[in-house]
This record gives C-alpha cells, sequence and structure tokens, in this order.
C-alpha cells in the first residue's frame, strides 16, 4: 500500500527503503520505510546550496514566485488523496482529517500566490522638506523548518508557501516519525518547480532527514536566517535561546492547554459536538486539543451525563476505516497517557475510559478510550499538557472566575466559551478576556482556518504562523528615507555647519 501511494506522489523507492532511520505505522505497528540519515557534512552542504539558492531566488520578483506556489497547490489538488492517505499511515489520523490536512496545505498556496502580490509596505510623512519616507519589505535567506509528527505536513506548508513567496529557500527537518510525508511534499513541489522552469534555482527547497542532532544543527547554524519549530514547550526552551544566541530569528509554535468555558445560557447540542471534536479528534494530539473544560456548575450534570454518552457512542480504530479515533503515535504516548491517568486516580479524580482497546488487526496500535477526568480545583497535573485525549471536566461560579482559570496555566495558544449572552463573549475576548493567541465564541478550540494567524502566548513561544501579516516575518523590513531636494537638512532640526 505504502509503496503505491509513494509512486503516486513520485518518491522512488531507494529514498524510503534503506538507512537506519526506521519508520512504523501507529495504526499496526508494522514497518513502512528506512531512511537514509544525513550526515553533519550533508547538513553543511544543504545549507551552503540553500544559500546559494536564496541568493538566485530574491531576484525573481514576487508575483512570479507566487507562480510556482500556484503550481504546487495544483501538485496537492492533483494528490490530495494520496498524500491524504500517506499522512494517515504515518501518523495515525483518521483519512477525514488526512485529507483536512492537505486541504489546509491548499488554502495556504492559495493565499501565498494572493500574498505574493501584496508584499507591500508603508509610506511615511517625513519632517524634512523635499523628503519622503518608507518602507521595504526584502527576503530573508534560508528559512529552517523543524516541524512535529502530529501535523507532518500542513505547518510545513504555512511556514513554506509564505516563505518562498517572500524569496527565501528552504530546508526542512521533519519529526523523525514522519519522514515519508515530508519526501512526499518534496517531491510534489519538485513538480511543480520543474514544470516552473529555470528560474527556479537548485535546491530551492530541501528536506533534512534525521533525528534532534539534524534539527539542533539548523538550529546553530548563522546561515539560516529563521528557524520555525513546531513542537515541544520542552524543545522550544532548547531552540529559542540557540537561535537568539547567533541573533537568528525564531517563531516557535509550542504546547497548548486550551480550554472550554461553558456558560449557563449555551446551546448545549452545538457545545457537546465541538467538545467531541475538539478534545478526542485526532485521538488528542493536537496542539489545539481541547483540554480543559470549566462548566457552569449549574449545569454540570447534564453536561457530565451528555458526554459521557457521546463519549461511548464513538468508534475507536483503523483510521483507514472510517473510524472517529485513530491510534496514539507510539507506546510512549500511551505510556504518557497512563501515568497521568493513574496520579490523576491518586488525587482523586473520577475517570471515565482512559483503556486501552485491543484490535485484533492491528495488535501493536496504541488504540485508547478517550478519558474523561472529573476535578474540582485545577491541580499541578491539568496545568500539564499531556499529548493524549485526555478531558479535564471542572465547574465554575463566575465568569471571572472561569477566565481566570483558563488563563491559569502556563501555556497560552487556544481557549473558547460558549454563551449566547453577548456580554460574556465580548468579554471573553477582551482585553481582561482570554489571555491566549486563539480565542473562539461557540466554536471549539481547534481546527482553526489558514486565513487568521496561528499561534500563542506564554509557553507556546509567542510565534504566529499561517494568515493575517504573518508573512513580515519570512523578510527583513527595511525604512528608506529619501532626499529629493537641493538641501541637506537634518532630522531633529540638527545643525552641523
Ligand atoms: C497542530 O496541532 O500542531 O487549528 C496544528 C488546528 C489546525 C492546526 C493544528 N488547523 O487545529
Amino acid at each position: 500500500m505504502i509503496h503505491s501511494l509513494m509512486e503516486k506522489l513520485g518518491v522512488a523507492r531507494d529514498q524510503y527503503q534503506g538507512g537506519d532511520l526506521v519508520v512504523t505505522t501507529p495504526i499496526d505497528g508494522s514497518e513502512i520505510g528506512r531512511l537514509a540519515i544525513a550526515s553533519s557534512n550533508d547538513i553543511d552542504t544543504a545549507i551552503a546550496n540553500a544559500e546559494t539558492a536564496f541568493l538566485a531566488w530574491k531576484k525573481i520578483p514576487a508575483p512570479r514566485r507566487g507562480e510556482l506556489v500556484r503550481l504546487f497547490g495544483e501538485q496537492l489538488r492533483q494528490h490530495k488523496e494520496a498524500l491524504g492517505e500517506l499522512v494517515t499511515w504515518e501518523c495515525g489520523k483518521i483519512l477525514q482529517e488526512g485529507l483536512g490536512e492537505v486541504q489546509e496545505m491548499i488554502d495556504i498556496c492559495d493565499l501565498a500566490v494572493g500574498q505574493s502580490r501584496q508584499l507591500f509596505g508603508l509610506t511615511i510623512a517625513s519632517e524634512r522638506p523635499g523628503h519622503h519616507m518608507r518602507e521595504s519589505w526584502h527576503p530573508l535567506g534560508p528559512i529552517g523548518l523543524i516541524t512535529a509528527f502530529n501535523f507532518p505536513v500542513a505547518p510545513w506548508a504555512w511556514n513554506a508557501a509564505l516563505a518562498l513567496v517572500c524569496g527565501n529557500s528552504l530546508l526542512w527537518k521533519p519529526s523523525e516519525k514522519t519522514p515519508l510525508t515530508a519526501l512526499a511534499c518534496q517531491s510534489l513541489l519538485d513538480r511543480a518547480i520543474e514544470q516552473f522552469g529555470d528560474e527556479a534555482p537548485a535546491h530551492l527547497s530541501q528536506v533534512v532527514i534525521g533525528e534532534r542532532a539534524s534539527g539542533e544543527q539548523l538550529v546553530e547554524d548563522a546561515r539560516v536566517a529563521l528557524i520555525s519549530a513546531t513542537g515541544s514547550t520542552r524543545m522550544g526552551r532548547e531552540v529559542g535561546p540557540s537561535v537568539a544566541a547567533r541573533f537568528g530569528r525564531s517563531i516557535l509554535e509550542l504546547g497548548g492547554n486550551n480550554a472550554m468555558i461553558l456558560a449557563p445560557s449555551a446551546d448545549l447540542d452545538m457545545a457537546i459536538r465541538a467538545i467531541l471534536f475538539s478534545a478526542v479528534g485526532t485521538a488528542g494530539q493536537r496542539c489545539t486539543t481541547l483540554r480543559r473544560l470549566f462548566v457552569h456548575e449549574s449545569i454540570k450534570d447534564e453536561v457530565l451525563a451528555r458526554l459521557k454518552k457521546s463519549y461511548s457512542g464513538v468508534s475507536i480504530g483503523n483510521p483507514l476505516k472510517g473510524n472517529l479515533i485513530g491510534p496514539l503515535i507510539d507506546h510512549q504516548a500511551f505510556d504518557a497517557m497512563q501515568s497521568v491517568l493513574s496520579k490523576a486516580r491518586q488525587n482523586g479524580a473520577v475517570i471515565t475510559g482512559g483503556n486501552r482497546i485491543s484490535l485484533a488487526d492491528c495488535a501493536e496500535g496504541y488504540y485508547v478510550e478517550p478519558a474523561l477526568v472529573e476535578l474540582d480545583e485545577q491541580t499541578a497535573l491539568v496545568k500539564h499538557e499531556t499529548f493524549a485525549p485526555i478531558l479535564y471536566v471542572m465547574s465554575y461560579k463566575t465568569l471571572e472566575e472561569a477566565i481566570s482559570k483558563n488563563n491559569d496555566v502556563p501555556q497560552g495558544l487556544s481557549s473558547c466559551i460558549f454563551t449566547t449572552d453577548v456580554r460574556e463573549a465580548e468579554t471573553f475576548i477582551s482585553a481582561v478576556g482570554s489571555d491566549c493567541g486563539i480565542a473562539n465564541i461557540n466554536i471549539g478550540p481547534s481546527g482553526a482556518e489558514i486565513g487568521g494567524a496561528f499561534g500563542g502566548e506564554k509557553e507556546t513561544g509567542g510565534g504566529r504562523e499561517s494568515g493575517s501579516d504573518v508573512w513580515k516575518s519570512y523578510m527583513r523590513r527595511q525604512t528608506n528615507t529619501v532626499n529629493y531636494s537641493r538641501e541637506l537638512p537634518l532630522a531633529q532640526g540638527i545643525k552641523f555647519d
């Protein structure tokens, strides 16, 4: 199966059939590839090549660069099924979500194509006669992309599509758990580059296969102008200071600990559906997964009863076969989930679900029932992100208290409120409301569209990716003052003669 998908996506067998990096599918634990790990010398050469490619690419007019991204978007449209299925094989998310991830790539390509004609700066009034000021945006340099297993392709595309129209070259270090999808994306981009023609330099985009050390090498090399990294807060704690030490730039997309406030006036039918998708979808392995639910005390019993009912009806199993919950990525993820659940139990929590499910045809896969964990207090355990389908349910009395609990965690990615009370809704997204990068009303915390800026505050790392004015992160800003007069007045009225 993998071979025919890889063939459709244009990846030759020798690229994933021989090497030290063994890739298994979380669906049933079987091996799906072996890849060669790039040596430190290989990475050094790749960075040098990326620099050369950048020097050529930045000369191409931006709308023309957009044409390459348009062609790439076309490739993605043509190969959506195959790539979506490969995503499912490699990271275990259900096929609907694998396809959704590819759609997210197509969407960002469309956005980037339009943006390629809109890389605009400001004109600014000068205090001096016969002068004007403006702001120009120029290409930045080689961009290093480090991505995580749970969204193996979309976050790369958010960065890649914009970085390319902004005139940069790309170096991609995918998760060692999901390198096949990276090879497939590179192959589709190579096809687009071939169609685009000679103006695109060699090595415009390269994939670096490796483990932690490969990522570190990109992070530490001053030739890589920007590192955009998605992963754990622990990883970000190392990447951030390391890039800063060489005065490089970084975009960090780290852990989330996303909450929902469920107010007494909420439309409960909608809220229950939203909770289900955002808490158990992707087997709880999105950075935007709903992890904390604050229910108003007056509706807690009803909400819990309804949640337990919908949790028990959700189908868990092979993600290629129409189920709603696929496997966890590996046994470490399963162990982490179990250890948190047993600590919660010791703390007196009431737990529903959370057990492993064995499937005859997927014996080596880690399939779990999603867990509901009822707690009185937001304990230290709740403040920690566990990448698994665990939903902590707590109650609240006043909106102020709920907002304060929403904010009382180290992470600050996504948040939401379900209410039909306009005062509550507006308060939640006001300056005294949620402190997260994303705050939604009557929508769960996950599943963002690419048009907005995506990212969060505090331990989430502060980075923003995809829409809004995020393109500016992939360019350098230049302030220009132009004198078109015959005088040379100094700013601030200084006399120097
Ligand atoms: C991630 O989990 O790393 O908003 C990204 C969402 C998706 C992106 C998730 N659009 O859930």
